[in-house]
């Protein structure tokens, strides 16, 4: 990777992965620290499936962030593919900022959390997030439990969805961080394309507006994304990949209803992200159990 010349002496950066149960917030996280959305997020957990990078500009500061998939002990194919992304990126890592949800434990999913980080030696922050829902004295006995539970160069409370303690942590990490030019250009904000945050999106409508396995049996792939007149028009064409056919009437919806909500809503998101006015098409196709299917789960980008 390249670097950028023309930066002080005392310029810091790195690379931190973000890592964490499901759920825990570290896209939200991510979204809050670079103010703006390119990471999707939900109630769900699992909404993460590939690494996203992130750029964070500070003052003689730089923090490319890799938003990862949550790590638990994941059993069916494309669940360890997600766990497999998102350990591999620790290995990429100067630092390893780890979330915990401090309003709802996971002890399993925390256990293989902690067993995954004490196989290995990069530096780990813990950040307990949602620290809204939490009480103070609940807070203070958590942080006490989580100082033991790992060799952590810091543990910081914070609220990834108020923004509370966000600079707290970006300076305990900046502390960590190896002195050395920047990685990035200063107006880099992620390295991926408008096309793949746009195809999330959707996806994240998805994982918003419909229950049970739907959410997990969908993938989402973006097959045309064309500017029209000047850029002030994007014409985008998505097919939604499901499982089985019966899915498939639950996303379509009565009358179509369902799918319309899901497309009105992705549309609105897309046309934020790119600025622009955007006709979206949505497609909806059945891949037979293809999350059991090695070439269709790379087919589909994971
Ligand atoms: N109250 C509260 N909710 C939060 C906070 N941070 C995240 N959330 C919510 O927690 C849920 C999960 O957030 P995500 O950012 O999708 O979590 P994630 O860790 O990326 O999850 P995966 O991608 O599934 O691993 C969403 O509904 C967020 O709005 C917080 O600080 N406070
Ligand atoms: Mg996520």
């Amino acid at each position: 990777m390249s670097t950028i010349n023309n930066h002080s002496e005392d310029f810091k950066s790195g690379f931190v992965a973000l890592a964490g149960a499901p759920n825990a917030g570290k896209s939200t996280l991510l979204n809050r620290l670079l103010g703006q959305k390119i990471s999707i997020t939900s109630k769900k957990p699992q909404t993460t499936r590939n690494r996203i990078l992130g750029i964070f500009h500070g003052p003689a500061l730089q923090i490319v962030f890799f938003d990862t998939p949550g790590v638990f002990p994941a059993k069916d194919r494309l669940n360890i593919r997600m766990v497999d992304a998102a350990l591999s990126a620790w290995a990429d890592a100067d630092l390893i900022l780890v979330l915990v949800d401090a309003a709802s434990p996971l002890p399993e999913a925390e256990r293989f959390l902690i067993k995954s980080l004490d196989k290995q030696s990069r530096p780990v922050i813990l950040a307990l997030n949602k620290i809204d829902l939490v009480e103070k004295s609940t807070l203070l006995a958590l942080i006490d439990r989580w100082s033991g539970a790992h060799d952590f160069k810091a543990v910081v409370p914070v609220s990834a969805r108020h923004g509370t303690q966000i600079d707290e942590l970006v300076k305990a990490m900046a502390a960590v961080l190896p002195s050395g030019p920047p990685y990035f250009p200063p107006d880099t904000l992620t390295d991926v394309s408008e096309r793949f945050i746009a195809g999330e999106l959707i996806r994240e409508q998805i994982f918003r507006l419909t229950g049970e396995e739907i959410p997990y049996a969908t993938a989402v792939t973006v097959d045309t994304f064309s500017e029209k007149k000047g850029g002030r028009l994007v014409k985008i064409e998505a097919t939604i990949h499901l499982e089985r056919s019966s899915q498939k009437g639950i996303v379509i919806g009565r009358q179509g209803a369902k799918l319309k909500q899901i497309g009105t809503r992705s549309r609105e998101q897309i046309e934020r992200l790119l600025g622009a006015k955007v006709y979206l098409k949505l497609f909806v196709r059945v891949q037979k159990n293809w999350r059991k299917d090695t070439r269709a789960i790379r087919k589909f980008g994971y």
